[in-house]
């Protein structure tokens, strides 16, 4: 006996089950998690809802669609033949790409062999005297189960994506799409009245794209959000030698900042500065590729509000550069939150989007959606006719893709209700409190930023705990109580100093279409990734003492 056998929970006898794991999505973090199962030789299978794999980069093909970080940072950091075989072609990939690539990942790796598409998982059962979880699945209509051992979430935070609740919207008669259900042949809006509802990160790419052909397009805005160029162009052969050359030491870089971006704070505070200062900062910031402006910015803009309103007041000043007519310089100004307190989408020609004749922006402040019709939008003022409708709606983020699948024990507990409110009671945002066997990969209270360096720590770590679970011959694992507690209290601590903690978006869980998602939440944690894989690595190394196992 060995000092973590004390900690066992009692015995019991379990079944065995069609599989040791199942893994739902095969995403960036599901195919990741095929290559470290596979190492572990246990039996698992993957199961997603698509036709192939891809995850967010299979469903968002939307116009307009790419990478806000750095392709080079972005990729998996497992092989180092992919790495030096794969040639991105520009430094902020189009989902085109993005997708040929998870496709050249799976094919090299003959990945596809251990996944089951078209299957979406409806209903997830935790039975305790057989310690197996039963997953019900959809499959093109027809309904399958498969029991598990080990439950493994890879959902992604961004994939259930929402409609908006508007009257009539069943009545339109032309074609809609929602932007994470964009069909797969392209669509020419050369000869279309388009119309958009939504102006977040999602509508900013797709605006900026439609907008270069549509015959017409209609901006239908809520509110506007900040956004900062992207910068985007080709890699040079001189660059992408060098990029082969420095992946190790890229990926230690990203490993080590708050948000594994290859971008980290400025220690100095732009309230110590002069005014000059400042100025040339941020000028530099704005000129350069990618989340700088962001998340490399100083040290107090995202936490301290009056260098925040001077931060906001620089990109105020660029909006209102770049857009000539000044009344819609005015509407493109966010009012109701500061620079960088939301997910800063990055364009590439947005705001003179609005300097061309095709296009029109409607402030749904002033003139409120009253109702969809058979032919368009019924604004207050008057009836917009569009060919083609785009939702660049959102997503019911972090915990809305658990809430869509009925997740239940037997000892009574079902997950939505148990999240219904509040914090969700998780530790280290892999175990949910009261749902033994389900390990989370993003799940909520996990760090968050460049999401494949995000998901590879968890993933490792989730992982860790599958290897020492077989090691051990133990089937079950749950956290233990106070741990729980200790990390509920550390979230909410991480997340008090930032200033988006107050700010309503879907990365604090606010999503007006969804019913009860109207409150402010903590659904990451903002202790920083660096310190998130710290304790995960210490956790691992202590021997999972966290965890009561069995
Ligand atoms: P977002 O950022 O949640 O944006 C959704 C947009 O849709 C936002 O502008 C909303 O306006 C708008 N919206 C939602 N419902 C309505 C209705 N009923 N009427 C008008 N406008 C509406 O989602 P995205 O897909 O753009 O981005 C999500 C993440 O994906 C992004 O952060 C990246 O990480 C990738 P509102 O602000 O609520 O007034």
């Amino acid at each position: 006996m060995n000092s973590v056998q004390t900690m066992e929970a009692p015995k019991a006898q379990a079944h065995q089950g069609d599989y040791d794991a199942i893994v739902i999505g095969a995403g960036m973090s599901g195919l990741y998690l095929i290559h470290k199962l596979r190492e572990l030789g246990i039996r698992f299978r993957v199961f997603d809802n698509g036709t192939d794999l891809g995850g967010t980069w299979y469903w968002n093909r939307y116009p307009g669609a790419r990478f806000d970080s750095e392709s080079w940072s972005y990729g998996f950091a497992f092989s180092e033949e992919v790495l030096q075989e794969w040639n991105w072609r520009e430094h902020f990939s189009a989902q085109p790409d993005t997708l040929a690539y998870m496709q050249f990942v799976a094919d090299k790796f003959d990945m596809r062999r251990d996944i089951q598409f078209s299957s979406e998982l409806k209903a997830a059962y935790w039975d305790e005297e057989t310690r197996l979880w039963t997953l019900t699945f959809d499959v093109n209509g027809v309904t399958e189960e498969h029991t598990c051992n080990l439950f493994i979430p890879a959902l992604g935070p961004l994939s259930a994506h929402v409609m908006p609740v508007i009257e009539g919207i069943e009545t339109y008669e032309g074609p809609a799409f929602h932007t994470a259900r964009w069909p797969k042949e392209p669509i020419d809006f050369s000869d279309k009245r388009v119309g958009i509802i939504g102006t977040g990160a999602t509508a900013i790419q797709a605006i900026t794209e439609i907008a270069k052909t549509a015959k017409h397009l209609t901006v239908l805005q809520r509110h506007p959000n900040w956004a900062a160029p992207l910068h985007n162009r080709e890699i040079t052969p001189e660059e992408q030698a060098d990029i082969k050359k420095r992946y190790p030491e890229i990926y230690e870089y990203c490993r080590n900042t708050a948000t594994c971006f290859v971008h980290n704070a400025d220690p100095r505070k732009a309230l110590d500065l002069s005014p000059e200062e400042r100025e040339a900062f941020w000028e530099q910031r704005y000129s350069e590729p990618g989340f700088g402006i962001w998340v490399g910015n100083f040290s107090d803009v995202l936490t301290d509000k009056r260098a925040n309103k001077l931060l906001s007041d620089f990109m105020e000043r660029k909006i209102r550069e770049r857009v000539k007519d000044q009344r819609i310089a005015d509407l493109l100004i966010p009012k109701n939150h500061g620079f960088g307190t939301r997910r800063v989408p990055l364009e590439s020609g947005y705001f003179e989007v609005y300097n061309q004749e095709n296009v029109l922006l409607v402030d749904l402040n002033a003139t409120p959606i009253e109702r969809i019709t058979p032919k368009g939008v019924k604004c207050s003022d008057q009836e917009y006719e569009f060919d083609l409708l785009v939702y660049a709606t959102g997503f019911d983020g972090v915990t809305g893709p658990y809430d869509r699948i009925d997740i239940r024990t037997s000892d009574g507990r079902v997950l939505r209700d148990d999240w219904a409110e509040g914090l969700p009671r998780t530790y280290l945002g892999v175990q949910a409190e009261g749902y033994p066997n389900m390990l989370m990969v993003l799940g909520p209270h996990t760090a968050r930023g460049n999401i494949p360096r995000n998901s590879e720590q968890i993933v490792d770590f989730v992982v860790s705990v599958v290897k020492h679970m077989r090691d051990k011959g133990y089937t079950r694992i749950e956290p233990r109580a106070e741990k729980v507690d200790e990390w509920g209290v550390h979230v909410e601590e991480a997340a008090k100093p930032l200033l988006a903690s107050q700010i309503k978006s879907w990365q604090t869980g606010v999503n007006r279409n969804v019913p009860g998602r109207d409150v402010l939440r903590v659904l990451g944690y903002n202790g920083s990734a660096k310190k998130y894989r710290k304790i995960t690595e210490a956790v691992a190394a202590g021997g999972f003492k966290e965890f009561v196992v069995g």
